[in-house]
């Protein structure tokens, strides 16, 4: 009998960032990282458990997924079951992929979840989000809404380093306002430009030693819903990334022109009594936290350094979706 679930979860923006790993092949972090979850943006994903088939089939946002995609699909199921049979994966994001919008947290966040939905297997969302960070760190931050806190964990299997809720969605109302530097696919992948870092900046010690004091910051900072306490502190953390990826050789730089214009709006904006804060990640979006009563101005004042702007709320948890029989997932 085939066996099907679709589950939906939402990307996340760190406030204290992750680069850098001390182990790569189970994707184990270098540092502590913390983020939110966006509410609007989601991936959806149905896993189909057991089809007849000599392969896995992956369709991502309607096309047949790349080898590569496809490979990191089918090793996320098998650890889910490694005796599983071939399954059927249809995943699509309503947001730009592989933008520096963490499509990859949302992504493997999803199949986790829906995979475990489909397989029955059961897993609890601390296994389920170990589980996911394999396919994408990132990911283990996404399975919950809200705030969430990745703990870089002791074991050497990994089995502790999965994401923690600091506060649920509805803990603190802030806006997430957008700015869409360029919406096309990121000139280097997160994965190898940290690696990259790791071996070639001379200043990424510096940047692992000072993180677990800016999560501890953040977390106060979230917990008081201080918006310009986490403001600060999520700047230091951003530019203090930039700059390894700026000081890696090759240098890595995802900033483009548009990029600091709208920091420059940002720090206007700040001038003029309005409290604004800026995050960059591995793409030129900028992503601006604000009190709700001021996105509008907010957005209004971005909007005239890029082309698209859009205003998010904090996203809920990763969920499965009830089969509506009326229009089954094909
Ligand atoms: C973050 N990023 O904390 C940071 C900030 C990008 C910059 O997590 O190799 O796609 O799959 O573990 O999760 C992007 O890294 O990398 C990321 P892998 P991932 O959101």
């Amino acid at each position: 009998m085939k066996r099907r679930a679709t589950a939906q979860a939402h990307p996340n923006i760190a406030v204290v960032k992750y680069w850098g790993k001390r182990d790569a092949a189970l994707n184990l972090p270098a540092v502590p990282s913390l983020s939110v979850a966006l509410e609007r943006f989601c991936t959806r994903t149905t896993v189909e458990w057991g089809i007849d088939a000599a392969a896995d089939s992956v369709e991502i946002n309607g096309k047949a997924g790349s080898p590569k995609a496809a490979a990191r699909v089918s090793a996320l199921l098998d650890l889910i079951d490694p005796q599983r049979p071939r399954c059927r994966v249809q995943t699509a994001n309503n947001f730009p992929t592989a933008a520096g919008l963490a499509s990859s947290a949302s992504a493997f966040a999803a199949l986790a979840l829906a995979a475990d939905g489909a397989a029955g297997t059961q897993f609890n969302r601390n296994q389920l989000s170990a589980i996911a960070r394999q396919g994408s760190g990132s990911a283990c931050r996404s399975l919950w809404g809200g705030w969430v806190e990745w703990r870089m964990g002791e074991a050497d299997d990994g089995h502790d380093s999965h994401g923690l809720q600091v506060a649920p969605a509805d803990h603190w109302d802030i806006a997430v306002v957008v700015a869409m530097v360029n919406e096309g696919e990121k000139p280097v992948d997160s994965r190898g430009g940290m690696l990259a870092t790791a071996r070639s900046c001379p200043f990424y010690p510096a940047w692992v030693e000072t993180a677990p004091a800016d999560l501890a910051e953040a977390r106060r900072a979230v917990i008081a819903r201080d918006l310009e306490r986490l403001g600060r502190v999520m700047e230091w953390s951003t530019l203090k990334m930039h700059a390894t990826m700026l000081t890696t050789e090759p240098s890595i730089r995802y900033w483009q022109p548009a990029t600091l214009s709208t920091v420059q709006v940002v720090e206007e904006l700040r001038r003029q009594g309005i409290g604004a804060w800026y995050t960059m990640d591995a793409g030129p979006n900028v992503k601006v936290f604000c009190e709700r009563a001021d996105a509008p101005a907010v957005a209004r004042a971005m909007a005239g350094a890029v082309n698209r702007v859009e205003v998010l709320g904090v996203g809920g948890d990763a969920v499965l979706l009830p089969e509506d029989p009326e229009h089954p997932s094909p």
